[in-house]
C-alpha cells in the first residue's frame, strides 16, 4: 500500500510542502484542470506537473481524473473521437509514468451535496447530503443553486443535457459505459495503466439521472464487462458507505481477491436517515464505516496500490476547499497507516518518504 494525498494543483492552497510533511505520504493524486472536458492531454503537461509534484520530493501516483465526455456517456454518434482522445489522455499518462487513472462515468454531475459546511457539535464543518434538500433546488436556473456547482452550467446548457438524457435509463448507460470500456480498456492495459472507476456518490439516482455504479453488485458487473486486469474499481468507503445496505468488508474482499482494486479512498459518513448523510472523521467509531474490516479486507487479498484519505472535515479555523483541507485529512492518513501497521506490521519500505 502506497499513501498517498489528493493536491489540486498549484492553485491548491495545500502546497506540496506540507502535504510531504505529513508521515508516511509519498505519493500525490492529481490531475490537469484547465483542459476541457473532451481534449486530449498533453504530455508536455503532465511531465510539468509530475515536475513539481517530484521536485517536492513526491511521487504522482494517480490521475484523478480524466473526465468523461457526455457524448460517451449519452451514447451519441460523436463518441468515438472522444473514445480515441481518452486514449490519447491515458498513453500520455502512461508516458509520464502514472500508472492508476480513477474516472466515474456519473451523468452530468459527480460527486453532490447540499450543504459544503455543515457544522458538527465540536465546531467543525463537513460535506454533508439530504435528499429532500436536493429534491428542492430549482436546476431550472442552471447549477447556479446546487453547492459546489455554481458555474459549471447555464441554465440552457443543463436544461439540453437534462434533455437528452431522458433517453438514457439505467440499461442505456450500461451498454455506453460497456461501449466505452471495451475500447479503452485494451489500450489502457496497453499503456500500463489501471484504470479505476469510481463509485457514484452518492450512490443512487439524482435529478431523475441514472446512476449505475452504486454497490458491490454493479462493481463486479463493470469488472466483468472486459476481463482484463486494466478494467478495475477505486474502492470509495465513503460513497458506498452512504447506502447501509453496502457491506464495505465482503464486497471489498470479493473485488479484491479478483486483483481489480487499483485504488482505495478511506473516508467515514455517518448516515442519518434514509438518504441522508454527513461525513464524519476516519475513524470507524466516527460514523458508519467499519474502516478496520475495509483495511483487513483490502490486507488480506494483497492490495499494493495506493489508498489516500478522502474528505475531510475543516478544522482548526483551516479555509480552502471543501472535503480538501490540510488538516483533517493528515488526521486520515495517520489514522489509515495506524490501522494498516496493526495489520500488516508496517508499510513496504519503499512506500515511505526517504529521511
Ligand atoms: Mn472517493
Amino acid at each position: 500500500m502506497q499513501m498517498t494525498f489528493r493536491w489540486y494543483g498549484p492553485k491548491d492552497p495545500v502546497p506540496l510542502e506540507y502535504i510531504r510533511q505529513i508521515p508516511g505520504v509519498s505519493g500525490v493524486v492529481s490531475a490537469l484542470y484547465d483542459v476541457a472536458v473532451g481534449d486530449v492531454w498533453s504530455v508536455q503537461a503532465l511531465a510539468r506537473l509530475r515536475d513539481t509534484i517530484d521536485a517536492a520530493g513526491l511521487s504522482f501516483a494517480v490521475v484523478e481524473s480524466i473526465p468523461v465526455h457526455e457524448d460517451i456517456k449519452l451514447g451519441r454518434s460523436t463518441r468515438d473521437r472522444f473514445i480515441d482522445q481518452y486514449c490519447a489522455s491515458i498513453h500520455a499518462m502512461s508516458a509520464v509514468d502514472v500508472r492508476v487513472l480513477c474516472y466515474n462515468f456519473m451523468p452530468i454531475f459527480d460527486w453532490t451535496r447540499t450543504d459544503l459546511a455543515m457544522l458538527l457539535p465540536d465546531g467543525a464543518t463537513a460535506l454533508a447530503y439530504d435528499h429532500h434538500a436536493l429534491s428542492r433546488i430549482d436546476l431550472s436556473r442552471g447549477t447556479g443553486d446546487l453547492p459546489g456547482w455554481a458555474m459549471a452550467y447555464t441554465a440552457p446548457q443543463l436544461a439540453a443535457l437534462l434533455a437528452a438524457y431522458r433517453d438514457v435509463d439505467a440499461q442505456r448507460l450500461w451498454e455506453h459505459l460497456s461501449y466505452f470500456l471495451e475500447r479503452v480498456a485494451p489500450e489502457a492495459e496497453r499503456a500500463g495503466v489501471r484504470m479505476a472507476i469510481h463509485p457514484d456518490d452518492p450512490p443512487w439516482s439524482i435529478f431523475g439521472l441514472p446512476r449505475i455504479i452504486t454497490n458491490g453488485a454493479a462493481l463486479e458487473r463493470l469488472i466483468d464487462l472486459v476481463d482484463t486486469p486494466a478494467n478495475g474499481v477505486t474502492f470509495c468507503t465513503g460513497s458506498l458507505g452512504a447506502d447501509p445496505r453496502n457491506d464495505l468488508p465482503s464486497m471489498a474482499r470479493r473485488l479484491g481477491e479478483r486483483g481489480r482494486i487499483h485504488f482505495a479512498h478511506c473516508r467515514n459518513v455517518s448516515v442519518t436517515g434514509p438518504k441522508q448523510f454527513h461525513e464524519s472523521p476516519h475513524p470507524s467509531r466516527f460514523g458508519d464505516v467499519p474502516m478496520r474490516g475495509v483495511l483487513e479486507a483490502l490486507h488480506d487479498t494483497g492490495f499494493k496500490g495506493p489508498m489516500r484519505p478522502d474528505h475531510g472535515r475543516m478544522i482548526w479555523g483551516e479555509r480552502g476547499r471543501p472535503g480538501y483541507g490540510l488538516h483533517d485529512r493528515a488526521l486520515g492518513a495517520m489514522y489509515l497507516q495506524g490501522l494498516w501497521e496493526g495489520l500488516h506490521g508496517a508499510l513496504d519500505g519503499d512506500d515511505t518518504v526517504p529521511a
